[in-house]
């Protein structure tokens, strides 16, 4: 094979759309100013001057956690052009999350949104971005672009993102130029990306939803977004009747439904709304669809395998169905034993094709487990399908909590939690929220009551503070199986209604 035929670097495929749009706008701000194609490419070579001039060579790590900004895509699309692997860490990261995963990466070139502290040493020099005036911008245009594309094949990475563990450490998946490119090929063909489409985006740009799905359909497409800084309901509904497409997680559409402002003069343009991360409510479907005559179509996807399923585009659209698997990916239900269940029949969900991800990095041991003999990875959700092969979720067989689209792993905080003073043990459940779909909440048992603020305090300098516990029960023991493990259902049970509204 020769070495063209053998190159799947997805900054190719980008980057001849760009050859064909130059002058488009590609980049839709906040202030209402814009970045065409050519000058976010142009911004791109000049990162990849600046990761050259790092002495960067390919399968290098660049560990990014910035604000969203469109020099901190363009430094996202370097780092595909030049063959290292991109490594984004949550915004909310604390120095203790960031330090592990530099430790455990250890990057040419680490990339953050502030100075780090005195006290905080990575181990490795910082680049600060911070926005798109700062130092390190300028520093990066005086770079001369430089734009050649490196060579990568089937088996290179092209990204590393940490999902926490259900147990022990948090594992970096790895994610190919095949598993981006495949993912967004798949997707513009089954939302029928049309020339015209411009995408409302509002997702942070460090997990696979707001970085692959929404930025790679626009690029590859040659389309417009809104590049929204944060999640603002007030700029998303005035920018609303400028577009066609809406990406979120269920959150948004709770809080869109709540605004006045959401009125047909907003959204009588939109094509598509589309939601996923998290379980969509069929009250909220439903709520929608009287609301606005239309219906959001709901996908299911992982960090591991990107995007699964999808309710159709011109088929019906099902309240409680993730849809169809996507064109290429095979999706099955097995039983505990491993055998393939029969249509209703709930089991785990496993997935196999191009979507799939090369495995956690430096962990082949757990990559092994995760997967079946006959190259399935085992989600770890629990759901059936029905007669026509729409999927339906029902539950996790991992012990997970997804509070507004972002996934925290009580096992995580339990143990974090047990070092509290006079923690003697706690469980941390996920029960129904009216905002975030789901609320942590911490059940402990302790020699006196903690209070919430006490919780949140130990945990401030430890953990992101989307995982800190929105409740704190104390409990005389906690309910235990013969085994002796809690049971956690019965808990659930007992404070579903902790957080309903009056
Ligand atoms: C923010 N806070 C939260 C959450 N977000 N607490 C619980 N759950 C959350 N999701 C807390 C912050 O820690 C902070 O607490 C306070 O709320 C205010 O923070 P702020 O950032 O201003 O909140 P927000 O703007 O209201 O954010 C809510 C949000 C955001 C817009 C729903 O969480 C969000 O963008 N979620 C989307 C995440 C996403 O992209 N998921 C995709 C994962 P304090 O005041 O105490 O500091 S990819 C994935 O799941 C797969 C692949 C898939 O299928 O897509
Ligand atoms: P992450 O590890 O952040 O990639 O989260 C992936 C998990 O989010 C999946 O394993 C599911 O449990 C959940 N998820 C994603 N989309 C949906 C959806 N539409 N409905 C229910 N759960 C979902």
């Amino acid at each position: 094979m020769d070495k063209v035929e053998a190159d799947v670097n997805f900054f190719h495929h980008l980057h001849e759309v760009v050859a064909q749009n130059r002058d488009k706008k590609c980049l839709l701000l906040d202030d209402g100013s814009y970045w065409t194609y050519e000058q976010l490419f142009q911004c791109t070579f000049h990162f990849a001057g600046f990761l050259r001039s790092q002495g960067i060579q390919v399968n290098d790590r660049v560990v990014v956690q910035c604000e969203k900004c469109p020099e901190a895509l363009a430094l996202y699309l370097a780092c595909l052009q030049m063959g290292t692997i991109y490594v984004p860490v949550n915004t909310s990261a604390t120095a203790t999350e960031i330090q592990y995963v530099v430790e455990d990466t250890e990057p040419k070139v680490l990339v953050l949104k502030d100075e780090p502290s005195s006290l905080t040493n990575y181990g490795i020099d910082c680049f600060v971005l911070s926005s798109s005036e700062c130092e390190f911008v300028s520093q990066v245009r005086s770079h001369s672009a430089y734009s050649e594309i490196m060579i990568r094949s089937d088996a290179d990475i092209a990204a590393i993102l940490y999902t926490s563990g259900t147990t022990g450490r948090a594992k970096g998946a790895m994610l190919s130029h095949r598993n981006l490119r495949s993912n967004a090929e798949t997707l513009l063909k089954t939302w029928g990306w049309e020339r015209t489409d411009v995408l409302l985006h509002a997702l942070p740009i460090y997990h696979v939803h707001g970085l692959f799905v929404a930025i790679h359909c626009v690029l590859l497409s040659g389309t417009s977004m809104w590049f929204f800084r944060t999640f603002d309901l007030e700029q998303i509904i005035r920018r609303m009747p400028h577009a066609t497409v809406l990406m979120g997680v269920p959150t948004y559409y709770i809080r869109l439904l709540k605004e006045q402002g959401f009125s047909h003069k907003a959204f009588k343009a939109m094509r598509l709304f589309i939601s996923g991360s998290a379980p969509l409510s069929e009250q909220t479907f439903n709520s929608f669809f009287d609301r606005t005559d239309k219906r959001i179509l709901e996908r299911y996807g992982m960090t591991e395998t990107g995007m699964i399923t999808s309710n159709p585009l011109k088929g019906e659209r099902v309240a409680g169905s993730v849809g169809f698997p996507l064109d290429g990916v095979a999706v099955r239900i097995v039983d505990k034993e491993g055998n393939q269940s029969s249509s209703d029949w709930v089991g785990e969900i496993e997935v196999k094709g191009p979507n799939v991800f090369a495995g956690y990095w430096r962990m082949p041991e757990k990559t092994r487990e995760e997967f079946t003999t006959d190259s399935y990875f085992k989600t770890g959700d629990m759901g059936y399908k029905n007669d026509e092969g729409r999927v339906f979720i029902v539950g996790r067989e991992k012990d997970l909590v997804i509070s507004g689209g972002l996934n925290v792993y009580p096992a995580e905080i339990e143990t974090l939690i047990d070092e509290m003073e006079g923690v003697e043990e706690n469980a941390i459940i996920g029960v129904p929220h009216p905002d975030f779909g789901e609320g942590v909440v911490v059940v402990v048992v302790s020699e006196e009551p903690i209070t919430l603020d006490a919780v949140r305090d130990f945990l401030r300098e430890k953990v992101a503070s989307y995982k800190h516990p929105k409740a704190v029960i104390s409990v005389g023991d906690l309910p235990k199986n013969a085994m002796g493990k809690v049971q956690k259902n019965l808990l659930r049970q007992s404070y579903s209604s902790l957080f309903e509204e009056n």
